[in-house]
């Protein structure tokens, strides 16, 4: 039998082009919500690998990483400009499938004999492919290889793409998980950490776009309508007029697919949110309901710099409290306990005192090291005694958002919840110092909360009051916090 195209290889090719624009799209929504790539975790800025912008991060006063999102062209990015709750949800969704699809892909290849495509099983394959580059060089179409429908150029760079870019992506992108990272500081590692890993998700994306456009440009080159029946047809030879229309009805097909996903984040952002997070949100919380966080970094490797996002509380309760190192301080707690609580610091120590070395990931791509210390929540927890309803924790902030981020056009103080299960997980605490020092006020004094397999902005500082609930849908706007009320992310992050 010669190794045509079966149906099933038609099938996945075009799904896998499907996928990939929209993961290179989302992509880079997403990467340019952080334009600076850094070869360390730290994120120290002035100490850039590269950057996508001109502005210099100052150092002498204030600033949040919110203020460096870039405001990415919808042509290119989606959905585009500052969008990376509805980017995320698009990435992840599109992995899904492109992940599934890769793995029909391969099975299907094993258990054929197609896999003799992509395999070579000579060493041959490099010198072979050499000559065919050379016959390129000289404008000029090399033969197939023996056996093969293609020569062995084509074939060396199917099997890269296949087998190493493809996995490589699928690897690099997972040493950005929060979760897995809490639970396997090791495997970062392996990448050089977070933000080397983040550096080489980026030049995957390079890497396929070059791909694509060679792999584009040598259909063109070798017969466009020729090699377009085959794309389609699969075995057929000649020139199939039919085959060429539906080819481009596929193309045409992948275009609207993306001007509805344009129209969709526009006309309702909070719709898209609900259609497209489901299925990621079940992944993130497996990783974040099972993955515990088990982080343990020397005190060497404490950032020389952490940046911060979320502006203080400009209102004047709060600054009276911080103008007396917060002495008067009472951490409010409500709802679904026994009783109502309101404890002072010192009374929040004796409950519980415990420090930990970890890495904080904003979910704009940054990172850094800290030591925090204060009370496990755990311990905290049980100290309360929640009543059997409660089943969410809320952390109610100081910041009223209208005030510190007011662009956004959200409302209200900052809020977050997490589920039970997850506040009382190995490293959540309430933490009111840190690096040894007390909070600093940017930081969130008098106390924040840090939960190690989540991105950063479920740790919410400048902690007014704890309240436990049943239900989250009557707080804010009802969809589990601050920022999954406005910036549409999802409640539980571990990716
Ligand atoms: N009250 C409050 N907490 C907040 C925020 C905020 O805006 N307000 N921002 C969150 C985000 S997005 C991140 S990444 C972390 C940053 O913590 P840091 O500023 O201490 O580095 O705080 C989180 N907690
Ligand atoms: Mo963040």
């Amino acid at each position: 039998m010669g190794l045509g195209f079966p149906l099933w290889i038609v099938a996945t090719h075009y799904l896998n082009i499907l996928f990939l624009v929209f993961l290179a799209r989302s992509g880079i929504q997403i990467l340019t919500a952080f334009p600076f790539f850094y070869k360390n975790d730290h994120c120290e800025p002035g100490k850039e690998m590269f950057k996508f912008t001109r502005r210099k991060v100052p150092r002498d006063r204030l600033t949040q990483s919110l203020d460096w999102e870039l405001d990415a062209p919808p042509w290119l990015a989606l959905p585009g400009h500052k969008g990376i709750g509805i980017g995320r949800h698009w990435h992840f969704l599109a992995m899904m499938g492109w992940v599934l699809t890769g793995l029909v892909y391969i099975v299907l290849l094993l258990v054929t004999d197609q896999w003799r495509r992509l395999v070579p099983t000579t060493w041959e394959v490099f010198p072979q492919a050499l000559q065919a580059a050379t016959t390129y060089l000289h404008f000029q179409i090399p033969p197939p290889a023996p056996g093969l429908p293609f020569n062995a150029l084509q074939q060396l760079a199917y099997f890269t793409v296949v087998f190493l870019l493809a996995p490589l992506q699928i690897a690099t992108g997972a040493a950005m998980s929060p979760a897995i990272m809490a639970r396997a500081p090791w495997y970062p590692s392996l990448f050089g950490g977070k933000q080397v890993a983040r550096t080489l998700h980026f030049f995957g994306l390079l890497a396929f776009t070059a791909f694509v456009l060679v792999h584009t440009l040598m259909v063109v080159v070798h017969g466009i309508p020729e090699e377009w029946t085959r794309i389609v047809l699969g075995p057929a030879t000649g020139v199939n007029p039919a085959a060429v229309a539906v080819g481009l009805a596929g193309l045409l097909v992948i275009l609207i697919a993306n001007l509805a996903a344009h129209a969709l984040a526009k006309r309702s952002p909070r719709l898209a949110q609900q259609l497209l997070a489901p299925p990621s949100d079940v992944l993130q919380r497996e990783l974040s309901y099972h993955l515990h966080s088990r982080q343990h970094y020397p005190r060497s490797d404490i950032s020389p710099y952490h940046w911060i996002n979320g502006y203080p509380p400009p209102d004047q309760d709060y600054e009276e409290l911080a103008k007396r190192q917060f002495e008067g301080y009472r951490l409010l707690i409500t709802g679904r306990v026994e009783t109502p609580l309101s404890l002072s610091l010192a009374d929040l120590r004796r409950i519980g005192y415990e420090s930990q070395i970890v890495k904080h990931n904003c979910i704009q791509g940054w990172s850094g090291i800290a030591e925090w210390s204060g009370v496990p929540l755990a311990k905290f927890i049980e100290h309360c005694h929640p009543t059997p309803e409660a089943r969410y924790v809320v952390f109610h902030g100081f910041d009223d958002k209208a005030k510190t981020q007011p662009e956004t056009g959200g409302v209200g103080r900052f809020y977050e919840t997490l589920d039970l299960r997850l506040a009382v997980s190995p490293q959540t605490m309430l933490a009111w110092e840190m690096n040894g020092e007390p909070l600093p006020i940017p930081h969130g004094a008098p106390l924040r909360l840090r939960v190690e397999t989540q991105l950063g902005f479920k740790m919410v500082k400048w902690i007014q009051s704890i309240e436990f609930v049943d239900d989250f849908r009557s707080i804010g706007l009802g969809h589990g916090g601050w920022r999954e009320d406005y910036a549409m992310h999802s409640r539980v992050v571990g990716i």
